[in-house]
């Protein structure tokens, strides 16, 4: 059996580093195809995991594909990746992220993958920003505070940020950014914008 002191020395595993850093759970949520998978995987250190399932021709009038022709799966429980914010810091975060399924008929995962987030990743697509309005009332119920980033499809139309808060009825306190979930860079840095605004609030409640 391992000793106290033995289960603090570096384990022999590469990638594998000793850290005080707290764990925070973070989710990306967002209608079907709108990029949640893609950007776990683009910015998870490890190899991430995830639940894809092929789509069936029975599911074709629901899960509209006009948008995305080359999507051929679709996340039925989660997708998990992982992130150190910072690996030079051992006491800088290490994001725990999952991404939720993007359909209705999976909603009865999202209590469980949503337990104990922290904060929320509201992906939207701008051709059809409606697609991501029910997780965005799950996520405005769940109480977390989140941020929605725009994942910029080059097929998109512009619409301006004042024009889409607008549309979306979204709070003043609630941050609006873009995105490209393919990028990793652009990926980590919406998910660094999500941890400060998360700090923000949780710092903003506590003095109150
Ligand atoms: N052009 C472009 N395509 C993207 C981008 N992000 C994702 N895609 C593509 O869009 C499709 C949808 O990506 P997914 O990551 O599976 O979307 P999802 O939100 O996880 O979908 P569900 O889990 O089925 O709801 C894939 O074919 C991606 O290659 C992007 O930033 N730009
Ligand atoms: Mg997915």
């Amino acid at each position: 059996m391992a000793s106290a002191s033995s289960r603090t020395q570096p384990l022999d595993v590469p990638g594998y580093v000793p850290r005080e850093a707290p764990l925070v759970k973070l989710v990306v949520a967002g209608g079907f195809g709108v990029g949640k998978t893609t950007l776990v995987a683009s910015v998870s250190e490890m190899q991430s995991l995830h639940t894809e399932q092929t789509l069936t021709a029975v599911s074709a009038s629901v899960d509209l594909l006009d948008y995305t022709p080359q999507k051929t799966t679709t996340t039925v429980a989660a997708d998990f990746g992982r992130l150190t914010l910072d690996p030079e810091d051992p006491t800088a975060p290490v994001i725990y992220l999952f991404g939720t399924p993007g359909q209705a008929r999976f909603q009865r995962v999202w209590d469980d993958v949503v337990y104990g987030a922290k904060g929320a990743l509201l992906l939207l697509d701008l051709r059809r920003p409606e697609a991501s309005y029910e997780a965005m009332d799950l996520v405005e119920r769940s109480g977390i505070p989140y941020v929605v980033a725009v994942n910029d499809f080059p097929e998109a139309p512009y619409v301006k940020d004042s024009a889409l808060r607008a549309r979306l009825d979204l709070g003043e306190e609630t941050p609006l950014i873009h995105c490209n979930a393919r990028n990793p860079h652009s990926s980590i840095d919406a998910l660094i914008q999500l941890v400060e605004h998360v700090m923000t609030t949780y710092s903003r409640d506590v003095a109150r």
